[in-house]
């Protein structure tokens, strides 16, 4: 088994429900998920889309390879109806790998730890909610480090469902 964190983002659609059926859908694809941030409402970052997210992050444990949990998680975006139109454009949901327990990955089409992550608060900030000591294995600095040393200034605020 392996400890995986993910990060989980909407902004076409119920936005909420997006994720709470992503999140659903996990465990019938063998990812259990044990831990879930808050929800936050965050500006769009690097985005062809001026429509904000709604962003959480969820720590799950897998026996699935980095691969096999990568074609899950992008069957799960299909099975939720996200059409991939523009590059960076709007997502009815967006599933990425964050950390594969220690694991360093880099094929042509899968980079663990995420390649962005430290500079994306809407990733830091959620992740810091639940695993603030949690270690980047590449940058050698935990969740909160990178947090309180990353440069992003884009808004991330709790979301309460209206
Ligand atoms: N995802 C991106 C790019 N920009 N900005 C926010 N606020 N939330 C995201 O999930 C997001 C983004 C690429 O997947
Ligand atoms: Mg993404
Ligand atoms: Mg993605």
């Amino acid at each position: 088994m392996n400890t995986v964190y993910l990060s989980l983002g909407a902004n076409i659609g119920d936005r909420a429900q997006n994720i709470a059926r992503a999140i659903g859908a996990l465990a019938a694809r063998g990812v259990r998920v044990t831990r879930q941030s808050s929800l936050y409402e965050t500006e769009p970052v690097d985005m062809n889309s001026q429509d904000w997210f709604l962003n959480c992050v969820v720590k799950a444990e897998t026996a699935l390879t980095p691969e096999e949990l990568m074609h899950a998680l992008l069957e799960i975006e299909r099975s939720l109806g996200r059409k991939r139109r523009v590059l960076h454009g709007p997502r009815t949901i967006d599933i990425d790998i964050l950390l594969f327990g220690s694991s360093v990955v880099r094929t042509t089409d899968l980079e663990i730890p995420h390649p962005r992550m430290a500079g994306r608060r809407f990733v830091l900030v959620p992740f810091a909610e639940i695993a603030p000591g949690a270690q980047h294995p590449v940058l050698k600095k935990t969740i909160a480090a990178l947090l309180s040393e990353t440069a992003d200034r884009s808004e991330v605020r709790p979301w309460h469902a209206a």
